[in-house]
């Protein structure tokens, strides 16, 4: 069986500055993955005829020079491997630059690198014994209209593949080149390989589908990536998707209740026991803090047990049963628990989830804040 393999958003080029020390190597390793990724599809095994990148392989439009030779290299390896090629430029790395890597590379770029400011087809290609159409456009500033206009297919008996990148119908308000699946619908597509939206996401058409494979290399706590790769396959014309295990490093928050820890040193081997050195961790702690606690001895006990590792203090030095007495007393730390869950109250009364969240963080950072000013009032 012939597959196409469908990837977008792969930033290579990204600092990655929230790592610190390993931003540089980080970097690094984003394009390695990028090289693996194209090894895997050479690999006869894996029966991919075709690559399509839909926008955003770049994090900016005029990337570092030794960044772009090794995606020539290996883009170029896959088309000697007889793989059908296509290269879309996202919005990161808008075609619309006059020194756009990918007019600067126009000429030797490998396989198809779409340029056309409005959607035509671009590839014509077969699927084991299905003929494939392929439409793109290049989103080109002052050429490109401000939304997906409509494509223009007249071909019957063929599987009608859009690659694109931008929101598939998305709120009035998103400033994103806007993708209407009433469009994709109207021109018969089977396929949209879309790219722009880092988490996978797929949405059905009238015989067909629309997806964002979301992005194989995380780049950040927001937005962690994805550890599978997304090939198509069309059982008549209708797509079959397969998510490929891909590992990938694991970028992962965990939020810990500190209420589970009745010391310190409990709350330190609970984390050591699940630590990992190949993970990009974020630590969110919350809840009353046990005795002893002390982030910055923390940070430097679990500092070389991940690869990565933040924690963000959202704890409190009171006890949870404490704060609900303190509102009758008369201080203003009284005062100031009384009003905030008045608030609060409110904020639940309407719904407001948001509110209510915020202002949970406002209490718990405000009895930490009096907290410390009775430590300081204490110590002089
Ligand atoms: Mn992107």
């Amino acid at each position: 069986m012939s597959k196409l393999l469908h990837i977008a958003d792969l930033h290579l080029g990204f600092a990655h500055r929230y790592l610190g020390t390993r931003a540089d190597e980080r970097a690094d390793e984003a394009v390695r993955i990028f090289e693996r990724i194209i090894d895997w599809a050479c690999d006869p095994a894996q029966e991919i005829s075709a690559i399509l990148i839909a926008g955003d392989l770049f994090e900016t439009h005029a990337p570092d020079s030794e960044v772009v030779g090794r995606v020539l290299a290996a883009l170029g390896k896959a088309v000697s491997a007889q793989k059908q090629v296509v290269t879309l430029p996202g919005n990161h790395d808008e075609y619309s630059y006059p020194e756009s890597v990918y007019r600067g590379q126009a000429e030797r770029w490998p396989g198809i690198l779409v340029t056309s400011p409005t959607p035509q087809r671009v590839a014509s290609f077969d699927l084991d014994d299905a003929a494939v159409h392929l439409y793109s456009m290049a989103y080109t500033a002052g050429l490109s209209p401000d939304r997906l206009p409509q494509i223009d297919t007249q071909d019957a008996d063929v599987v009608r593949i859009a690659l694109l990148h931008g929101t598939l119908d998305a709120a009035p308000a998103d400033r994103t080149y806007r993708i209407d699946s009433k469009t994709l619908r109207a021109a018969g597509i089977h396929y949209a390989a879309l790219g722009h939206i880092h988490k996978p996401r797929e949405t059905r058409l009238v015989e067909g589908l629309a997806l964002y494979p979301g992005s194989p290399i995380g780049k950040g706590f927001d937005d962690p990536g994805v550890d599978h790769l997304v090939t198509v396959a069309f059982s008549g014309k209708r797509p079959v998707i397969e998510r490929v295990p891909f590992p990938a490093r694991c970028i992962e928050s965990r939020q810990i209740d500190l209420a589970r820890f009745d010391t310190f040193d409990a709350l330190v081997t609970g984390l050591e026991e699940r630590a990992d050195p190949e993970r990009i961790v974020q630590l969110r702690l919350t809840g009353p803090r046990p005795a002893g606690f002390d982030p910055d001895h923390l940070r430097g006990r679990l500092e070389s047990a991940f690869y990565h590792l933040e924690v963000d203090d959202l704890s409190i030095e009171i006890a949870a049963d404490e704060i609900a007495s303190l509102e009758h007393q008369p201080t203003m730390r009284g005062l100031f628990t009384q009003l905030m869950h008045e608030r609060l109250d409110e904020a639940r009364a309407a719904s407001d989830t948001e509110r209510e969240a915020c202002l949970k963080l406002a209490l718990r950072q405000g009895l930490t804040a009096f907290e410390e000013v009775g430590a300081r009032g204490r110590e002089s």
